[in-house]
């Protein structure tokens, strides 16, 4: 059975190509997909392109972006099987765990992709990247032929498809640049793709799920990295930061900050204003157990609210996402308490 994927550009590295005449690096021309990469004829899909307008580095995206892309998919969704996103490397997980929120009942492949190297210079990790995305959009479960191998938003990069929640860049330079330290990859990438079919969401009941699409993120998000030396005024400053709503607040090790008066009072005076503090850690892989050590011990007492194992990206745009929906501090928190598309390990 022949699937249909709907590509939607962004701009980015991928989207680049050295012009022939002044070696300038020059915007592909997507909607040329086939003639650039006659090799796609052999999958069984069919491609569609959208392009947003304007195209853009992924270092400009705003939230704004991130709705019009779930409208896009909404507007879209039975048209198509899978969807494909090619976008900048440098906020792409930012984007991909934006959109697994905002995507509500989610039972379609969306699956981001991107390059390190302009797909238009010969030495690209694009095509390879774009080819197999697109294959993984397209392929349906053997058992199942109805349902997608993949129904959850997810992004691909250098053999390895990551839940897009949970992935981060890694590197500027490495073309492996994103990784998934706590959560396992949904696929490896060899000479056969291997799906990870026991770490992929498979809706309950895929006919009763009709995509719905959150149209509102909160905003004051606040994301405070800890180091020793951080100082009271400085702390105090962030968080009487004018608009100010939730802070991600990245300590150090399993949860742990320090047990200065002063540091405790700004938090607990912060969260008594009404602001949400979540508690993430700054090492790259573990988790938040804020009941191990007094440092941790501490923040728990005075209502800060464990992140688990959460990305910094994708506890931002979890905040985003909840506080969007405009509900009670009771409900904000249950929402903040669990996982709502895989985001974090209980
Ligand atoms: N600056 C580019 C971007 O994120 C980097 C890339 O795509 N490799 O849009």
């Amino acid at each position: 059975m022949r699937s249909s994927i709907l590509i939607i550009y962004t701009g980015g590295t991928i989207g680049m190509k050295t012009d022939a005449e002044t070696g300038a690096l020059v915007p592909f021309d997507f909607s040329g997909i086939y003639d650039e990469f006659p090799s796609l004829r052999r999958l069984n899909v069919d491609i569609d392109i959208h392009t947003i307008s304007p195209i853009i580095d992924s270092s400009n995206v705003t939230p704004a972006n991130w709705i019009e892309l779930a409208e896009i998919i909404r507007d879209n969704y039975t048209r198509y099987d899978g969807f494909v996103v090619l976008h900048g490397t440098d906020t792409m997980s930012y984007s991909a765990s934006a959109l697994s929120f905002l995507l509500e009942n989610l039972s379609k492949p969306v699956v981001f992709t991107g390059s390190q190297i302009p797909i238009g210079v010969l030495r690209t990790d694009g095509r390879e990247n774009l080819i197999t995305a697109i294959e993984i959009a397209g392929t349906r479960r053997s058992n199942h032929p109805e349902m997608a191998m993949v129904p959850e938003v997810s992004l691909y990069f250098q053999n390895r498809l990551f839940r897009a929640n949970r992935s981060t860049k890694r590197s500027a330079e490495a073309l492996s640049a994103f990784r998934s330290n706590n959560y396992p990859a949904l696929a490896e990438v060899g000479v056969n793709i291997t799906y990870n079919s026991t770490a992929i969401h498979y809706p309950q009941q895929p006919d009763e799920t009709e995509l719905k699409i959150a149209t509102r993120l909160g905003d004051g998000i606040e994301i405070i990295k800890l180091f020793p030396g951080m100082s009271e005024q400085m702390l105090h400053a962030m968080l009487t930061a004018p608009g100010l709503n939730a802070v991600v607040l990245e300590t150090f090790g399993a949860g742990n900050a320090p047990t200065k008066q002063w540091f405790i009072r700004e938090i607990e005076e912060a969260i008594r204003r009404g602001i949400y503090v979540v508690n993430i850690t700054q090492c790259g892989s573990g988790n938040v157990s804020m009941n191990l050590y007094d440092t941790g011990i501490h923040l728990q007492q005075i209502g800060v609210i464990s992140g688990h194992d959460l990305t910094t990206e994708a506890a931002c745009t979890k905040l985003m996402y909840v506080l969007g929906k405009n509900l009670s501090r009771e409900e904000t928190m249950e929402l903040l308490r669990k996982p709502l598309r895989g985001e974090f390990t209980l």
